[in-house]
């Protein structure tokens, strides 16, 4: 059975990481749209720095919970089959034991050189623009997607889910496009379509079949 997961912030929740549009959330008192973005970053990349630099601190303590346990067990049994394609720049899905995994937003552990595209790796703070290892320039930024960037993988995903018999979309508000709208693709391409959320989204009315609850518990209940 092939089958393609899409993972948002609410996977994440139970191992203590904030999501972005929850009341206690990690933009609360700021529209995402204004501060995830490259002028943001254009305008104080410092603040901007700093930001992500303590986020790479926090996911560093934190472990992944028995939602990311149940797709590493999934890919063990789905091989190839499976993909799991998150939003989350953390890397819980890894730490689980998950291989097949394209984080289309990037990822809090590489930079990007904004000068010659090159990747590396960021293990610590990165506010004091250590140099790019590939050319030498100071304009490491943060390996991740703002609004009007272009999402990693989309060639991929949009494969991905032409081929899959089911979409099961974990902990996502649907707020956010392209993303948003792989339950479209994926129906339209005849497959099942699930969610797992803890709460309504603001997609669940389409799709097939939807599960509400904690993702600790209806993932793995789902997975079985
Ligand atoms: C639980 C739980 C528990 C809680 N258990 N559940 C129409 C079409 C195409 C594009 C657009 C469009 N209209 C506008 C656009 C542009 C824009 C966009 O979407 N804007 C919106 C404001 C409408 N999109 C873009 O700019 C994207 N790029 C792009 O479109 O390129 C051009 C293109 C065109 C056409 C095709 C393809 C491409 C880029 C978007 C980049 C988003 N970046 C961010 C920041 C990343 C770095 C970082 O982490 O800081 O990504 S914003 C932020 O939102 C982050 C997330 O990945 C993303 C989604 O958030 P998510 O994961 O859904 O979290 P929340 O907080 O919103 O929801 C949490 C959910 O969990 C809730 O549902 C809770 O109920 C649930 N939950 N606890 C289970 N315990």
């Amino acid at each position: 059975m092939r089958v393609v997961v899409l993972t948002g912030a609410g996977i994440s929740a139970e191992s203590g990481v904030p999501t972005f549009r929850d009341a206690d959330g990690l933009w609360e008192g700021h529209r995402v749209e204004d501060v995830a973005t490259p002028e943001a970053f254009r305008r104080a990349p410092d603040t901007v720095q700093r930001f992500y630099d303590a986020r790479r601190r926090a996911v560093a303590l934190v472990a992944p919970n028995p939602a990311h346990a149940a797709l590493a067990r999934l890919e063990r049994e789905l091989g190839d089959e499976l993909l799991v394609v998150t939003q989350n720049i953390d890397a819980l899905h890894e730490s689980a034991g998950s291989t097949r995994v394209l984080h289309m937003h990037g990822e809090l552990g590489t930079a990007l050189c904004s000068s010659c595209g090159a990747r590396s790796p960021a293990e610590g703070d990165l506010i004091g623009r250590p140099p790019c290892p590939a050319c030498g320039d100071r304009m490491l930024r943060p390996d991740v997607v703002w609004f009007g960037e272009m999402p990693y993988g989309l060639d991929r995903i949009d494969a991905a889910l032409a081929a899959c018999e089911v979409f099961v979309a974990i902990g996502t508000s649907g707020a956010v496009y392209p993303a948003a709208g792989f339950v479209s693709t994926a129906k339209a391409r005849g497959a099942r379509t699930v969610e797992l959320n803890l709460a309504p989204s603001e997609i669940t009315g389409l799709f097939d079949e939807v599960r509400q609850g904690p993702a600790s518990t209806v993932v793995p209940a789902w997975c079985a």
